[in-house]
């Protein structure tokens, strides 16, 4: 059985004190808690600081073009259904370049475990303003405050038609291991929208903030039902965050309607060579 060694890459990077730390050790103990090795499991990457841990994660890997890691990830998939798979992406990869890929993704419940690093800024290039920011945050972007509001991520997931929708926060690994975990083992699209303070350029969004904001679901929240998982998405827009599974269901994932893929994933069927065979049908 694979330890958390055997999936540690590269020393990390990240600024001391960044929430990105807490989530990779969490990521990493997840998939140990499963009982996945470094090639039992695909990972792909966006860009971004949280991108980066593309070379601190050891496992089968792409670290993909920005906003683009979801259409990788959902290819993986189709080409070999029984493998798990996850990307690791940032919240401007994710809900801005990658906002249209998000959409998608949720309601073709391709089964696929979405990890955001939500850190409300783009920390790789150094701190210009993200979809997930309050209204009024003030970056070098924006420096008279951002215009628009913001990016609802459970919300938007939620009424997408993600079967698995959950929050943690950066600063509590333990609970981040259980929801990664959760999403990991859903079967259908998943994503884990992590509050991930940027100790270097956002201000606002500090760890302080954040332990004076969330809170976790109790025992008697009702994540089956819609209506209930909408309206507590719903908190985020003012400034009040639950953590946990906030909805989940079950459909048929993409790959289970694919009648091509009841006998064998993709990659186990025979290759088809015989081009010339089609090449003559057309002359
Ligand atoms: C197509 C494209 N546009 C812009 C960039 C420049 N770029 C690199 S990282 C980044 C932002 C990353 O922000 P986020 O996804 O929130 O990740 P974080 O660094 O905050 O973890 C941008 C805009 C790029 N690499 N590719
Ligand atoms: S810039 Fe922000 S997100 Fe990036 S490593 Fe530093 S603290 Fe973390
Ligand atoms: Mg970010």
């Amino acid at each position: 059985m694979a330890n958390i060694q055997d999936f540690s890459g590269y020393d990390p990077t990240w600024c001391p004190g960044c929430g990105d730390w807490g989530i990779g050790v969490a990521i990493k103990q997840s998939l140990v808690q499963l009982g996945l090795d470094p090639s039992s499991v695909a990972a792909v990457f966006g860009i971004g600081c949280s991108g980066n841990m593309n070379d601190f994660l050891n496992a089968y890997a792409i670290h993909s073009l920005h906003g683009r890691s979801l259409p990788n990830a959902i290819g993986i998939k189709i080409a070999n259904h029984k493998m798990p798979v996850i990307a690791i992406v940032g919240d401007g990869d994710c809900f801005g370049e990658g906002g249209n890929h998000l959409i998608h993704a949720c309601r073709g419940n391709h089964d696929i475990t979405v990890i955001v690093h939500d850190n409300g800024v783009y920390g790789l290039t150094t701190g210009q303003v993200a979809p997930t920011a309050q209204k009024g945050f003030k970056s070098k972007s924006t420096p008279s405050g951002i215009l628009e509001i913001p990016i609802n991520p459970l919300a938007l997931t939620i009424t997408s038609g993600a079967t698995f929708v959950a929050q943690s926060f950066a600063g509590d690994v333990l609970h981040t291991i259980s929801m990664i975990k959760a999403g990991i083992q859903h079967r259908g699209f998943s994503i884990v929208n992590i509050l991930q303070p940027c100790v270097t350029f956002n201000k606002v969004n500090t760890y302080q903030y954040y332990l004076q904001r969330v809170y976790k679901l109790g025992t008697d929240y009702n994540k089956a039902d819609f209506r209930t998982a909408v309206n507590k998405s719903l908190e985020m827009n003012e400034e009040r965050f639950p953590l946990g599974v906030i909805y989940q269901s079950l459909r048929p994932t993409y790959t289970d309607q694919l009648s091509q893929l009841n006998e064998s994933t993709l990659i186990d069927k025979k290759r088809f060579t015989d081009f010339d065979k089609i090449v003559k049908s057309f002359i």
